[in-house]
C-alpha cells in the first residue's frame, strides 16, 4: 500500500490556487515534466539491457539511431513538451542555443520557458548508480505572442515560479516547489502513478553529511580547505561523515532528508568550479531554500545571481543552512 493516496495529478489539481498566475498553464506544464520523467524512467531502468552508448551507425527496432541515454532523456523531454506546446521554449545542458517554441499557429502563446540538465550524472548509469533529471521554469519577460529571447532564460533563480528534480534510484521519485514548500512524490511503476510520499520536505538546519569531491582537494581555495579539516575533527558532534554519490541530484536529495552539506567549489583548474547556474544549481537552490535550507556561492546567494550566458557555471554549495553559514565564513 502506498503512504499516502494522494497522487500528484490529484495534488498538482488541488494546489493549482497556490500557483502564480494560476491559469491551469503551469499546471499543465508539470503534468508534461511528469510524463517525460515516466518515459525516461522506463529506458534508465533497462540501461544495463541496452547498449546504451550506442555504437555509431546501430539502429533499433524503429530504425532510429541508438543514442546515449542522455540525449535520449533531452529529445524525450523537448518533444513533450514541444508537442503539447506548453511552453514558449526550452534551455537544455545538452543544447548550444535555447529553442523557441512558436505552437503550430506560430502565435507564441505560451508563458513559461523551462531549464533543464535532462539526465545529470550520466556517467554514473554505466555502474547502475542512480541520476536525475532537474528542471526549472520561469515566466517569459517578453511580451507573450513574439518569440523568446536570451533575455527569458537569464532571469536571476530568485525568479523562478517552479523547479524540480526527478531521481532515478532505488523508486523514482519526482521532488518539486511552486514556492510554497517542497513535496516529494514516488512512482509505483506497476500503475504508473505518483503518490506523496514526502510532504513537505525539509533540510534540517544541521547535518553530519558532507559531500564533495575530495579528489579535488589541493585544488579548493583554503576555505574550502580549511571546512573539510573542520568536517574531519574530533570535536563536539565531529568528524562528520563524508558521503559523495557524483550525481548531484542524488546527493542532495540524501542530504535533504538527513541534513547535510554538498560542496562543488571552484578549483585552481575550474575557477567557476563545473555545475551550471541555470541548469543545475538555480533549481536545487531554490528546492532547497523552499526546504528551510541555504544555497551559496561562497560568498552570496545563489538565486541571486545575474546571469549573463546560458551555460554558466558557478560554484556551488548548497545544503543545511547552519552547515553553509560555516563554510561561507571559512571562505572570508
Ligand atoms: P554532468 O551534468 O555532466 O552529469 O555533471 C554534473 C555532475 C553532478 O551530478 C555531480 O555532482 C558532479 O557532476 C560530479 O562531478 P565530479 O565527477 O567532478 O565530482
Ligand atoms: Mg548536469
Amino acid at each position: 500500500m502506498p503512504k499516502s493516496n494522494q497522487t500528484l495529478g490529484e495534488f498538482i489539481i488541488e494546489n493549482q490556487t497556490d500557483f502564480p498566475y494560476a491559469s491551469g498553464e503551469l499546471s499543465r506544464l508539470i503534468n508534461s515534466i511528469r510524463l517525460a520523467a515516466k518515459m525516461v524512467n522506463h529506458e534508465v531502468n533497462k540501461a544495463g539491457l541496452v547498449d546504451i552508448t550506442g555504437a555509431i551507425g546501430e539502429t533499433n527496432i524503429q530504425g532510429e539511431d541508438q543514442q546515449k541515454l542522455d540525449v535520449l532523456a533531452n529529445e524525450t523531454f523537448i518533444n513533450t513538451l514541444t508537442n503539447r506546446e506548453i511552453v514558449c521554449g526550452i534551455a537544455s545542458e545538452e543544447n548550444d542555443d535555447f529553442i523557441t517554441i512558436k505552437g503550430h499557429k506560430n502565435d507564441h502563446k505560451n508563458n513559461y520557458v523551462v531549464l533543464m540538465d535532462p539526465l545529470d550524472g550520466s556517467s554514473n548509469i554505466d555502474v547502475n548508480v542512480s541520476v536525475g533529471t532537474i528542471f526549472s521554469i520561469y515566466r517569459r519577460i517578453t511580451p507573450t505572442g513574439t518569440p523568446v529571447t536570451l533575455e527569458d532564460f537569464l532571469q536571476p533563480g530568485n525568479l523562478q515560479v517552479a523547479a524540480g528534480y526527478i531521481i532515478y534510484g532505488t523508486s523514482t521519485m519526482l521532488v518539486y516547489t511552486t514556492g510554497n514548500g517542497v513535496n516529494g512524490f514516488t512512482l509505483n511503476p506497476a500503475l504508473g502513478t505518483y503518490y506523496l510520499s514526502h510532504p513537505n520536505m525539509r533540510f534540517p538546519e544541521d547535518g553530519n553529511i558532507y559531500s564533495v569531491n575530495e579528489g579535488n582537494y589541493i585544488h579548493f581555495p583554503q576555505g574550502i580547505k580549511d571546512y573539510i579539516k573542520y568536517c574531519q575533527e574530533e570535536k563536539e558532534d565531529r568528524p562528520y561523515t563524508s558521503r559523495y554519490i557524483g550525481s548531484l541530484v542524488s546527493d542532495i536529495h540524501r542530504n535533504m532528508i538527513k541534513g547535510g552539506i554538498y560542496m562543488y567549489p571552484s578549483t585552481s583548474k575550474s575557477p567557476n568550479g563545473k555545475l551550471r547556474l541555470l541548469y543545475e544549481c538555480n533549481p536545487m537552490a531554490f528546492l532547497t531554500e523552499q526546504a528551510g535550507g541555504k544555497a551559496s556561492d561562497g560568498h552570496r546567494r545563489i538565486l541571486d545571481i545575474k546571469p549573463s550566458e546560458l551555460h554558466q557555471r558557478t560554484p556551488f554549495i548548497c545544503g543545511s543552512k547552519n552547515m553553509v553559514e560555516k563554510v561561507e565564513s571559512f571562505m572570508q
